[in-house]
């Protein structure tokens, strides 16, 4: 590692337990009570996030909500209004301005800020990120967390570490320390297979996987190997990539319901191509680029995913729907997400791949 990203300040700031903390603090009287944002249990419905309370009984996102009525008999299931939501995250990125303009947002709730060299706070990253989550709970009634580390990868293992309201900072001289012992399913990318099957090689911990070659673990893990033997020795040197330098835009939703048959999927769409639209125009006002082709996304009932991507000479929603009738014959299963979006040319290199397609903070 050379000194220059040995000595990066990069923060990652995640809101706690989102959208359930905007619905209580809008509603004091669900306070202290266990409390989930999802879908109906009676109608396939999926949690999308559940308060601390909630958690204690198992409920998490992604669960069916009518296992997480199972497991917690007195759980209040609120509808999602992602309108609120996005609002609160304008406020959110608004408060990180003010700190520095290299800033990756990751989702509604969640931004990597890249603070190396700050003037502010005599140059503390630690005292920045308090001091960003002290305007956020000021400006909006809503707790935040942050990871304070230099790079990305450990900022976001250190932004879950003192979750809920709470941060940790790791410095330089901390890393291989603070690494070695890390659990290898706090690695981001590292899930369930992966982990069970990283348990399979005797491999549970960072300094495990460092007995294996760049080769070995590519083997094993395709792609993904490559990064990992970096991370598990604590090195990322992955950029921000700022909204200047993305190279796809998309907006992608995922329903409180599984949607069943083409028809009714396509009646999504052109709400979440006005949305696409908005959005294009708003960051093109910004940043002129050339559009290369034009993608969807699906997710069916069974979690797996698709996408579609083609050239088209124009952004016309018949394109979209070619596309979209081409994933969905794929499986013809029920569809939980539907994401459309652009790919963008004259890219930059060395530009991380990296666009998650969810809706992102406004930066
Ligand atoms: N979300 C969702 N579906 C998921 C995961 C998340 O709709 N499968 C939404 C709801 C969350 C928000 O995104 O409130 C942010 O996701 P996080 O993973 O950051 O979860 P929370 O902020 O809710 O909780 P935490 O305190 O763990 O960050
Ligand atoms: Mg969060």
């Amino acid at each position: 590692m050379d000194n220059q990203t040995n000595n990066r300040k990069i923060v990652h700031v995640d809101m706690d337990a989102f959208y359930a903390a905007i619905e209580i603090r809008d509603n004091p009287t669900l306070q202290g009570k266990p409390v989930a944002v999802g879908g109906d249990p009676q109608s396939r419905g999926v949690i999308a996030t559940a308060n601390y309370e909630a958690r204690k009984f198992g409920v998490h996102s992604a669960l069916s909500s009518a296992m997480a009525v199972r497991l917690c008999p007195n759980l209040t299931i609120l509808h999602p209004d992602i309108g609120k939501y996005k609002n609160e995250s304008i406020k959110i990125a608004e408060i990180f301005r003010r700190f520095t303009d290299i800033i990756e947002p990751l989702s509604l709730d969640e931004a990597y800020l890249d603070m190396t060299g700050t003037e502010f706070f005599g140059g503390s990253g630690t005292l920045v990120a308090e001091e960003i989550r002290r305007l956020i709970f000021e400006e909006t009634g809503l707790t935040a967390s942050a990871g304070i580390a230099p790079n990305k990868f450990l900022a976001k293992v250190a932004s879950d570490w003192n979750k809920p309201n709470g941060q940790l900072s790791i410095s330089p001289d901390m890393v291989e320390r603070f690494v070695n012992n890390l659990p290898v399913k706090k690695i981001p990318g590292v899930g369930k297979v992966t982990d069970e099957k990283m348990s399979r090689m005797g491999v549970k911990i960072c300094s495990d996987l460092e007995a294996f070659s760049s080769k070995k673990l590519v083997e094993h893990f395709g792609k993904f190997g490559k990064s990992l033997y970096g991370l598990c020795r604590g090195i990322d040197n992955r950029e921000l990539v700022t909204s200047r330098d993305r190279k796809s835009l998309s907006v992608e939703r995922t329903f409180a319901e599984d949607i069943d048959g083409m028809e009714n999927c396509l009646e999504k769409v052109p709400a979440l191509y006005e949305e696409f639209l908005r959005r294009l125009e708003r960051y093109q006002a910004k940043a002129k680029r050339d559009v290369k082709a034009l993608h969807v996304k699906l997710k069916f009932s069974d979690f797996s995913s698709t996408s579609v991507e083609r050239h088209f000479d124009n952004l016309e929603i018949d394109n979209f729907v070619k596309l979209f009738e081409e994933g969905f014959s794929r499986k013809e299963l029920a569809v939980r997400l539907i994401g459309i979006g652009v790919r963008f040319s004259n890219l930059e290199s060395g530009v991380a791949e990296e666009d998650s397609g969810q809706l992102t903070l406004r930066i």
